[in-house]
Parts: C-alpha cells; structure tokens; sequence
C-alpha cells in the first residue's frame, strides 16, 4: 500500500528539487540539521522558517556524541510510554508516524506518563484530517507537528479513538479542541544520515538524545523516516540461521520503486547483519558498491529498528530492520531524512467558543481582533486562524470544500481557538477594558454560507482552572452573502 499522494509528490518534487543536495555525502560531513525536498516543512512559509525555533533542546549537531556510552542496541518501542503497533486505514502513515506514535511517545516521557490507554494517546486522524481535503490522501510528517504547533492534538479519549471510521470529520466539542490546546510540539527538525558522524549522531539521539546526565536516565528520542515502498520483496531477507537476530527480516535497500511511506525508526542494532553482495561474509571495510571507496554505503553490518503501521502481524511482529547503508540511496531524489520533535505543554488563558455551520470549511474566512479601547471601531491587533481560513499553511493541502462538520453533514460544531497570544499581543487596555472583534466571511469568489449559533470568551487562570463565560450577543448569525461582525467588551485586562 503505497500512501503518499502523487500530487503531493508531483509538487514538492518540482519546487524543491534545485534545494536538494547530493545524496551521497562526503565521510566527513558532520551531523546536521536539513530540510529535504517539499516533504519536511511546508513551502508557505519560504526557506527562512526555522522549525526548530521554539524548541527548548539541543539542534541537531550541538551536542558531542559519546560514542563509548552507546550499547550495541536501542529498542525504545519496548518502552512503555510508546504505543501499540498500530494497523493504519487510508493514507494515514505520516500521521500515524508522526502523532500516533512519535508525538505519543514523546508526550508520555515528557508528562511521567505511559501510553496504556486512549487517555495518554493521540490520534492520528485529527491532523490528518486538518490537510487530507477530506478525501483518502497521504500526508507528511510536518503535517501533524505544524498542527500540534499551531492547534495542539487532543487525547484519543476525548477525539473518541486513535482514528475515525470516516473520512474527514471534525470534532464536536470545546473541550476537545481546548484539551488539544495543552499538547503541542514545540520544534521539529530533520537531518540526514549518509555519513558515519551524522549515524552516529542518530543513534546518540536514539539512545539518550546525546545528554548524558549523572545519576539519571535520559530516555533516548525516536524519528519520523520515510521509507520507499514499491517492490518491497526485492529488498527484504531474512537473517539466517546462527547469524544474529536469524528470523528477522531486514531491508537492505529501500524499495526499488513507489513513493514515500511514513514509518518510525524507534531505536538500532549494531550487530544485525546481511551480506548484501553474497560474498560470503557480512563486512563493514570492503567497497561492496564498487565507487573506489570505503563509506557507510558499503556496510553490511549495524541497522535501524523500524515501526511499521501495517498491523502488529506485518512482518511477524509490526517491526522490521533497515541496514544503515539503506540511507543512503542516489537512486531516490526525494531523500531519506529522519525526522525528531519535540513536546511541550501549554494552557491557554483566553479562549473562543465557538457553536457554528457552514456550507465549506475551507472558503470560510475568520478573523479575531482586539483592541485596548472599548470605544475602538477597529482592532489593534488581528490574527485568522489557520483551520478556519482554509489552511493557508499548507497550500493546497486543506480539511476540503466540504461542510465544517465534514463530509455531508450540514449540522453545526462547537469549537475553541486560543486566544491567549492574541491577548498577549495587547499588552495593556485603556482602563482595563477593550474590545474583541469577531468577522466571519467566505473567500472571494466563494458560495460558501454559514450561521454562527453561540460566540464566547473564556477565561481561564495560570493553572488552567475555568473562571469565567462571557457570551457575546448574535443579533443574525447568517454569514457568507454578507459579512458578520460581532464585537464585546473584554474586561479584566491589564490597565495602561
Ligand atoms: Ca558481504
Ligand atoms: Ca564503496
């Protein structure tokens, strides 16, 4: 099942091909961080965007790799704070890679938690279903994290599973979009592993993020990989017997052909081998591919642990090895990268509630205001949040012209935005009151309508503790062939 749209493919292919460096890297290249190809950030936001920018660790590269401190192997799926082996539907791979399972793992070390239960698990169908366009479409990595950054995901709890058995929905709630708000990523990078320094960098990571810290445990990271997957039998064998690990089945390359496949490399192996080019003996010192030199490409000994979301039966146990000779591979133009993020919690101390309908989600158009004057007849400062401006982050990958709720239900959803950087934005209120502005429209050229039922502000303390609900009066709450405005009075701000 191959799950990375050709579209997607087509487009990232075409604008970013002249960013991609040479596959095959110098032996010396040290570890760093890179964005690969359209596949690792989104376009929109140009070749400025640091997506590692709020991130509290260390980049890729900053840390000395203690090479003596690293075991033989690393298997962080065995941990408890990471999740079942799951069996994906749809082209939900990235998404399951991405936040099922690497966003999950990294949520349950950060909070002390495991992830035994819908309670400490996330789903990979709410951000998938943020840029799929409601139909069966592949996603990326950067996908899910730009949405934990941006949104947050909510537990599959209270999203009422780790997926949805339709395409497409959006969730009918504020608490789940307000839960969603407390878990975010704060960083994400991907770097490239073609070289022995930038490997082992990986496996530092891998094991303990390369910080040692005395008298306490580091639990090791895990990456997002993108693996080709056509032709699969061509390059997977099976270890034979009286070999280390004999049974398990490895990659040696990846697939021939086919497009990217979003899997998770949970940890490695050192001693998993297979002697590629049938000489009879497993060698990490000869030139097997015959280029004149000896690099980590000729390897036939060390691997990857990887997490495949095809089933826990896939491959007898849900996992696979993959040589770290398989990395490197000039036949791919789009590259294999992996891919880390980093977690964080937030909670909010402004929100919006939101009870509204609309014909399409993504020609709908909203803007939130505030200002520090109640008497202002216009904000000061403005934000249009993404999930109701029609994606524009991600292009042309968007929740589909389709009705907010999803596909065919004209009913209308409850839900929260965050309000708080907005807030934050003010500073300080002429008396300590100003004035909130709601606009609510559809995009030019646009038939989308739609009614706003209920409009509120929330107000929380530091804690996360609910204080109070105020409701802002809908005189008509149609939109689309007219623009809705609606404005209140905030009060409690600070004064100036
Ligand atoms: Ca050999
Ligand atoms: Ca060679």
């Amino acid at each position: 099942m191959i799950t990375f749209s050709k579209r997607f493919l087509a487009t990232g292919g075409l604008l970013f091909a002249s960013f991609m460096g040479p596959l095959v890297a110098d032996e010396g290249d040290q570890a760093r961080a890179e964005y690969p190809g359209g596949f690792s950030r989104p376009p929109s936001q140009g070749k400025n965007y640091d997506t590692w920018k709020d991130a509290k660790g260390p980049d890729v590269g900053e840390m000395k790799v203690d090479l003596k401190r690293l075991p033989s192997k690393v298997d962080n799926s065995a941990r408890e704070q990471f999740p079942p082996i799951y069996k994906q539907r749809w082209g939900t791979c990235g998404q399951f890679a991405a936040v099922g399972s690497i966003f999950t793992y990294e949520m349950n070390i950060l909070n002390g938690t495991v992830a035994d239960s819908d309670a400490t698990r996330f789903p990979a169908h709410f951000s998938w279903n943020m840029m799929n366009r409601a139909e069966n479409v592949g996603s990326e990595a950067y996908h899910g994290w730009e949405v934990a950054k941006r949104i947050g995901i909510p537990t599959a709890k209270s999203y009422g599973g780790v997926r949805l058995d339709k395409i497409g929905v959006w969730p009918n709630g504020y608490e789940i979009w307000r839960e969603a708000m407390e878990y975010r990523v704060s960083g994400y990078r991907y770097s490239p592993a073609n070289t022995v320094d930038q490997l082992n960098e990986a496996r530092g990571w891998l094991f303990d993020r390369n910080q040692q810290k005395a008298g306490k445990e580091t639990i090791g990271g895990i990456f997002a990989l993108d693996g080709r997957m056509g032709e699969l039998k061509k390059v997977t064998r099976t270890i034979p017997k009286g070999e280390h690990a004999a049974g398990e089945d490895v990659w040696i390359r990846w697939g021939p052909s086919g497009y990217g496949h979003g899997i998770t490399c949970v940890g490695y192996d050192d001693q998993v081998g297979f002697d590629v080019n049938d000489d009879g003996k497993i060698t990490n010192d000869l030139d097997i591919n015959g280029d004149g030199r000896v690099s980590l490409a000729d390897w036939e000994r060390g691997a990857y642990i990887v997490v495949n979301s095809w089933g826990e039966k896939w491959s007898k146990d849900g996992k696979i090895f993959l040589l770290y000779s398989a990395m490197i591979d000039p036949t791919w133009k789009r590259g294999n990268y992996l891919g880390r993020a980093e977690v964080t919690r937030y909670l909010p101390l402004r929100t919006l509630r939101l009870k509204l309908a609309a014909s399409d989600r993504t020609d709908l158009r909203m803007t939130i205001g505030i200002a520090g004057d109640k008497e202002a007849a216009a904000p000061e400062h403005e934000f249009a949040p993404e999930a109701f401006n029609g994606w524009p982050l991600f292009r042309r990958g968007n929740a589909g012209h389709v009705p907010i709720a999803g596909p065919e239900d004209k009913s209308p959803i409850e839900v929260g935005i965050d309000l708080t950087p907005l807030f934050e934005k003010l500073g300080a209120a002429k008396d300590g009151e100003g004035k909130l502005f709601l606009r609510l429209t559809r995009a030019d050229g646009s038939e989308a309508v739609g009614v706003l039922h209920e409009c509120a502000v929330r107000t929380y303390d530091p804690k996360g503790n609910f204080i109070r609900e105020s409701e802002m009066k809908i005189k008509d709450g149609n939109f689309g062939k007219s623009l809705l405005m609606i404005d209140t009075v905030i009060k409690g701000l600070k004064r100036k």
